[in-house]
């Protein structure tokens, strides 16, 4: 790692900013060799840290264009090494361009996270710290980014650094019982052991049910909009998108295959699906659609079951028919500004796991309890408070932890000597280095700065 990177940092496309980054022991030596004020070239002794100085980056003769360029000396930089930054103009031909002539000059291409790795390998970041950041550009909700941010200030380094020191401590006082080894644990201290060790356990468990939910709700739920033609499933889905995307008209079939797009739930972005209504036809194409609205159906995070409450029905008989379907889904009763005198709410009453939630798409009516009802599905309660991102090598850390306390537990109650079950701490202990990344090996940091953009 003696040797200096560079690369451009950030996205590739036209934008106002186009900035390269350079670090590495040579940073600033190869990269002032380009800047030029008032017709010369400034020597590095020109250029404090810290400081944004305006300047033309100029090779040879050809003047590339007036930035900004910032000086980070080492260890006070991102990577902690000396690190350069040239603010250009956002073109990717003129960055591609400067680049070139840092490589020509001295400058290697940086390997994709190579800046964040060299960050962490001169403990300017932890591991943990080094994910998240590569979490926060990757973000695509706002849950997301948000879970993201809370771990790029410590989330998950914070409570590690917690569960390390509980360890350790217990760790101590089952040595200090191999001291004593004469006196035998009483009964009493036994329990107490064991209830301070389910109490890591636990807390360690809490973490990994936090993120599992949390994971659940960055994954995109589908929610599907389903039932037989002229329902109002278009006219839902159009009004719970906020715009025109589906036909809608009093013909039944008017769609004839479904139509899909993304809306935020509380920042969190679920797909919302709208099919083709169900029914028993002849027509070619239009049985095609409902295949697929079948498919879509079942594949669903969330079913809508759109049922016409203006039409006369024996909603007893209809549900005989179709209770496979109803149960476990949202039952959406529309066109309740025109309702029949036929219908009849607590028919619906004992069927399982499902709710009615009585609307109309044409006056809004009831929408917004609607929306309270999916959000309850979706597990969105929406705010991150309650979660913790772990990534999937943070998880599988945890998850060894919990799996040696348990043994620890079990060898308590056989009775087994401290010496043996001390070694399950020792290993928990271990697992705990691994997920600030203290222990490193190529081979885990290659996974996880691969991840990265180069630049970043
Ligand atoms: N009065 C009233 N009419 C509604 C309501 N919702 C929908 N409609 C009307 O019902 C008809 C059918 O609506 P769509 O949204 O096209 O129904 P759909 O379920 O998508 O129908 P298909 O695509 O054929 O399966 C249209 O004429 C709508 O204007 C409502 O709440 N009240
Ligand atoms: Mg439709």
């Amino acid at each position: 790692m003696n040797d200096t990177i560079a690369a451009v940092s950030t996205a590739s496309g036209s934008g106002a900013i186009g900035i390269v980054r350079v670090s590495g022991p040579e940073a600033l030596k190869l990269s002032s060799s380009f800047l030029h004020s008032k017709n010369r070239i400034l020597s590095p002794e020109e250029i404090p840290p810290r400081n944004a100085i305006q300047c033309v980056f100029q090779v040879g003769e050809k003047k590339l264009d007036q930035i900004l360029f910032l000086y980070f000396k080492g260890p006070n930089s991102y990577t902690g090494e000396d690190l350069c930054e040239f603010h250009f103009h956002g073109n990717p031909i003129l960055l591609r361009e400067a680049l070139d002539a840092l490589f020509r000059a001295g400058a290697r291409p940086a390997k994709q996270g190579e800046f964040s790795r060299r960050a962490f390998l001169n403990e300017k970041l932890d591991l943990t710290e080094a994910e998240a950041i590569g979490r926060l550009i990757s973000a695509r909700s706002r849950f997301e980014l948000e879970l993201a941010q809370k771990n790029v200030f410590g989330e998950v380094s914070r409570f590690t650094s917690n569960l390390r020191s509980q360890l350790i401590s217990l760790k101590a006082e089952c040595e200090a019982e191999i001291d004593f080894s004469t006196e035998d644990l009483t009964y009493e201290s036994l329990e107490e052991r064991k209830g301070r060790i389910e109490t890591v356990k636990s807390l360690c468990q809490s973490v990994i049910s936090k993120s599992d939910s949390a994971e659940k709700l960055i994954q995109q739920l589908r929610i599907v909009l389903y039932g037989e033609p002229n329902t109002g499933k278009s006219s839902l889905m159009n009004r719970l998108l906020g715009k025109d995307r589906s036909i809608i008209s009093e013909i039944p079939g008017t769609t004839r295959d479904y139509i899909s797009e993304e809306i935020l739930l509380e920042g969190i972005p679920v797909r919302l699906v709208d099919t083709a209504g169900v029914r028993d036809t002849e027509d070619k194409i239009e049985k095609l659609g409902i295949e697929r609205s079948e498919k879509e159906f079942r594949a669903a995070d969330i079913r809508l079951v759109l049922i016409d409450v203006s039409r006369k029905e024996n909603w007893k008989e209809f549900i005989k028919r179709g209770r496979d379907r109803l149960e476990g889904s949202v039952v959406v009763a529309n066109k309740i500004d025109v309702r029949d005198s036929s219908w009849d709410r607590n028919a619906f009453a004992d069927l399982n796991n499902s709710i009615v939630c009585e609307i109309s798409c044409k006056t809004g009516e009831g929408v917004p309890a609607l929306l309270e009802t999916i959000k309850e599905r979706a597990g969105a309660v929406g705010h991150s408070e309650d979660y913790v991102l772990l990534e999937e090598r943070q998880r599988y850390h945890f998850e060894t932890i919990v799996r040696s306390l348990e043994n620890t537990l079990r060898l308590l109650t056989e009775g087994a000597p401290a010496e043996i079950y001390i070694k399950e701490i020792d290993y928990a202990l271990s697992e705990i280095g691994e997920v600030n990344g203290r222990v490193d090996t190529e081979e885990i940091l290659g996974r996880i700065f691969s991840k990265f953009c180069v630049g970043k």
